[in-house]
């Protein structure tokens, strides 16, 4: 028994490296007010193998979709897109006025110094699936956007 629990365990430890080893930095999630049912989630992802961010789910919101923000007419809008690529070894940002991740028919008003549990599902070129569980603090709703403080002030959720 005990070593078939080893064995079967070195097997599970062995399947590892197959999974794209993904790095998350600085999440955050934009604050709300009270009658605010939307909200957007930032951070920055690097992938060491090809792989894609196919979705995202967080118990704070009843719908959570990836976005991006592209003109349209001159006008900039988001949109949901269906995944985003994490090209190897490439740090992809999420920030104001660029990719985010919407969190709609939000449950709870989002109060700074909160933690938001946000689930990352990423999946490889080998089509393995993983989950990547990831605590975004909550900002002030009017904090500057770090990198990019101009896009953002366009970008209102
Ligand atoms: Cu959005």
């Amino acid at each position: 028994m005990t070593f078939r629990f080893i064995s079967g365990l070195i097997a599970s430890l062995l399947s590892l490296p197959c999974l794209a080893q993904v790095t998350v930095s600085e999440p955050w999630v934009r604050g709300t007010v009270a009658e605010q049912k939307a909200s957007g989630a930032f951070m920055s992802l690097t992938s060491q193998t090809d792989s894609r961010l196919v979705q995202v789910q967080s118990p704070v919101a009843a719908t959570v979709e990836i976005h991006e923000m592209k003109m349209d007419g001159g006008v900039m809008r988001m949109r949901p897109i269906a995944d985003l690529a994490l090209p190897a070894g490439k740090a992809v940002s999420l920030a104001p006025g660029g990719y985010h991740v919407m969190l709609i028919g939000l449950k709870q008003v989002l109060k700074p110094g909160d933690q938001v549990p946000l689930t990352l599902v990423v999946e490889g070129a080998d089509k393995q699936r993983q989950q990547i569980e990831v605590k975004a603090a909550v900002r002030p709703l009017n904090s500057a956007a770090g990198a990019a403080p101009a896009a953002g002030s366009a970008h209102k959720h």
